[in-house]
Parts: C-alpha cells; sequence; structure tokens
C-alpha cells in the first residue's frame, strides 16, 4: 500500500510502502505526481544495486554524465559519487569534496543551456550527526517579490556559467575549465506544473543582461535576498537507504557541509534531463561536457 506524506508546508513528500525494484507504472505515477506537486520526494528504505537504481532513475528523465569527471564512478559514468574519495595520498581533507554543494544555495546545471531536470541521491552512508541537505521552493521565492521587482525581472534574461563570477570551477578538470555562457530566464515557467519560480542561482549568474553591470549587481543581490523563505523550507536528515529526488526547475538546496569529516557519507547521485534533451548541438560537437558550477 503506497503512502504519500507530506513533510514541510510547501515542499518536500515522502512516499512510503515502495520497492522501487518492483514498482509498477500506476505506483510510479502516484510518486512523479507526488514529485511535481511537492519539489522534492522522499523514497526510504531502499537497498538498490547501481543498475536497479539507474533502472529507477530512468523513468524520470534521461541520466547525463555530470561534467565533474574526477568524481564519476569509475565503471557507471551516469553515476557520481558524493564524499568518496575525500581524503588525498597525503591524508588531507579535499574541501571541495567534502563541502561539494554546502558553499551556498543553489540549482543543479543551471550552467547547461537546458538545466537539469532532477537530480536524485541514493544515501550510501550517513554520519551520525550533520550532513543534512536543506531545499527551499523556487515558487514561494517568486511569490515573495514584491510587484515592483516582478515587473522588472518580467521577461529578463540572466548569462550562468559554472563556476558562476567566483570562477570556482575546483572540481572540472583543467581541460573542462573553460565555459561558455548560457542565458535563462530569470522568472521561469515550470513546464509542467505551469508554475512561475525565481530561476536563480547566485554561485552561476555572471550578469543580468541589459542593464549596466552595477545595476545587475545590485539586482542579484537583491534576488538572492528572496530565495530562501522560511514556509518554502524543507531540511532532509538522511537515513541510509533515502532516495531523495529534487526539481532543479522549481527548487533551490544546498549541503550543510558540517558532518564529522572522519566518517563517511557517500551518495549515489544522478543527473536528469527532459528524455531527449541531453545532447543537442553543443554535445554533438563534442563540448557538452564543457558545461557545468561549484560541483553541481
Ligand atoms: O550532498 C548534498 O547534500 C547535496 C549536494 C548537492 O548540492 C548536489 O548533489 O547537487
Ligand atoms: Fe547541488
Amino acid at each position: 500500500m503506497i503512502e504519500v506524506h507530506r513533510l514541510g508546508p510547501q515542499i518536500g513528500v515522502e512516499i512510503r510502502g515502495v520497492d522501487v525494484r518492483t514498482l509498477d507504472d500506476a505506483g510510479f505515477a502516484v510518486i512523479y505526481r507526488a514529485w511535481l506537486d511537492h519539489n522534492v520526494a522522499v523514497v526510504p528504505g531502499q537497498d538498490l544495486t547501481i543498475p536497479e537504481y539507474l533502472r529507477y532513475s530512468r523513468r524520470f528523465g534521461q541520466i547525463v554524465p555530470h561534467p565533474s569527471k574526477s568524481t564519476r564512478h569509475p565503471e557507471y559514468p551516469e553515476i557520481t559519487l558524493l564524499g568518496a574519495n575525500k581524503f588525498g595520498a597525503d591524508g588531507q581533507l579535499d574541501m571541495a569534496i567534502y563541502r561539494r554543494g554546502a558553499e551556498g544555495w543553489h540549482t543543479d546545471g543551471a550552467y547547461d543551456q537546458e538545466p537539469f531536470k532532477a537530480t536524485q541521491l541514493y544515501a550510501i552512508a550517513v554520519p551520525s550527526r550533520g550532513g543534512d541537505t536543506l531545499f527551499a521552493s523556487m515558487y514561494a521565492a517568486y511569490d515573495a517579490l514584491p510587484a515592483r521587482l516582478k515587473e522588472r525581472l518580467d521577461g529578463r534574461i540572466g548569462a550562468f556559467t559554472y563556476g558562476g563570477r567566483r570562477n570556482a570551477t575546483a572540481l572540472l578538470n583543467a581541460e573542462d575549465r573553460n565555459w561558455t555562457p548560457v542565458h535563462h530566464r530569470i522568472v521561469r515557467t515550470h513546464p509542467e506544473t505551469g508554475r512561475k519560480g525565481l530561476f536563480f542561482d547566485p554561485g552561476k549568474i555572471l550578469r543580468i543582461e541589459g542593464v549596466e553591470p552595477k545595476e545587475s549587481d545590485d539586482l542579484i543581490e537583491e534576488l538572492t535576498g528572496y530565495m530562501i523563505q522560511p514556509e518554502g523550507r524543507y531540511t532532509h536528515q538522511w537515513r541510509k537507504g533515502d532516495i531523495v529526488i529534487w526539481d532543479n526547475r522549481c527548487s533551490y538546496h544546498r549541503a550543510a557541509g558540517d558532518y564529522p569529516p572522519e566518517e563517511e557519507r557517500v551518495h549515489w547521485r544522478v543527473s536528469i534531463k527532459e528524455a531527449g534533451q541531453a545532447g543537442g548541438p553543443l554535445e554533438a560537437a563534442g563540448v557538452a561536457e564543457k558545461t557545468a558550477g561549484r560541483g553541481c
């Protein structure tokens, strides 16, 4: 019996009573609908091999390898390993791995012309304390904007790149660090729910087009202040065996980045695009893998 439980006032939902290995289409439709309605969906208690996890993940769309080649699983490039190999040969903690996703609130893949539809994580090892993932709704952020800002942003386009204004590209191989900016509307209508959200990522945006640089910087700062609305938040405390999927078209997230570094915190991560949209002209030209910022 599938049970659907809300987790936060506006986002977050948990689906219980499911084994994703044997889930039929009707069961999957319940999960997919709950995910669209609540931005972040948790499916606890799973015990999966990598092929089983990939098979389930593909039901949401097309899985694409992440541009950070050094953190890909050696046998399954579509799997990004989070938290693995965080100590170098010299015993030093690699902060880019340990604090991946913790530098600030962001949405994954805004550096791509077609940003990731979803990101999904499966918890392999969970620390005894800390290590949460924090989520917030882009719909709530948009709704909170004053009318003056909504009008100013109407039709405005932002330029985004992997490392943003700080050029933070530590997880990329040296040859993959040259990014061509891509453009997205700052107010985006979700293609499946039809709702408007504030599509924004302070770590990946370079500028807002069509305004003076100073005005663009001021606007970026002002928008950053609206991203996280208290009612639009959900914080996930991980249990081993949890699968969590979030919708990058309508949510922001960040890792807490605060667990005891000597403990294990490992996830298998997949980046999911709309089916049929993983390629495009850039990939055909062999340069699409250069598009990604800040490890997300
Ligand atoms: O490890 C986490 O909690 C989230 C990391 C992250 O930002 C991501 O996987 O996109
Ligand atoms: Fe992320």
